[in-house]
């Protein structure tokens, strides 16, 4: 009988760690069904997304682990998710641990180790303190680099 993963998430700024969780999920089963978060839903989670949804939703679809994509609008909706696409196991990293054991009635429930190392929310600062480095600085460093590419020439 082939097997129905569910997961959710907002997949911004797209990164290994996202990739190596639904390369693992789809090991989990023959169909990977992935919720990823509307930009209005992320604003309801606290969350302020650089890549608008269609553009995540896109980027996730294009994924060969993921064979479906539907749009995440709400926290009641996952009941109904499972129900509708019949999941045999909802699966998410474990930095949820524990927060979708109420789906234990419906379907599997598995927590997955997150890959170390890597976060959007990482990421993002990374670009943030790029954007902090004063314009005096970039403007010294663009000198040294043009003086660099002329000595090359
Ligand atoms: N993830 C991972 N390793 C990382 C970063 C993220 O395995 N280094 C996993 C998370 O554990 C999660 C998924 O990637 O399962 C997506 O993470 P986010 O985009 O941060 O999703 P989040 O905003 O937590 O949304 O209803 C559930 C929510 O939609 C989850």
């Amino acid at each position: 009988m082939a097997k129905t993963i569910l997961t959710y998430g907002t997949f911004d700024m797209f990164h290994i760690g996202h990739l190596r969780l639904f390369k693992r999920l789809s090991e989990l089963g023959d169909k990977l069904i992935v919720g990823v978060s509307t930009d209005e839903f992320n604003a309801l989670k606290g969350k302020k997304t650089l890549i608008p949804f269609d553009q995540r939703a896109e980027i996730v679809e294009s994924c060969r682990y993921v064979d479906m994509v539907i749009p995440e609008t709400d926290w009641e909706q996952k009941v109904r998710d499972v129900h509708e696409y019949n999941v045999d196991v909802f699966a998410i990293g474990n930095d949820w641990q524990g927060k979708f054991d109420f789906l234990k009635d419906h379907c599997e429930v598995v927590y997955l180790d997150r890959t170390d190392g890597i976060s959007s929310t990482q990421l993002k600062n990374s670009l943030k303190n790029l954007l902090r480095v004063p314009k005096e600085e970039i403007l010294r460093a663009l000198e040294v680099l043009e003086q660099l590419k002329r000595d090359f020439e």
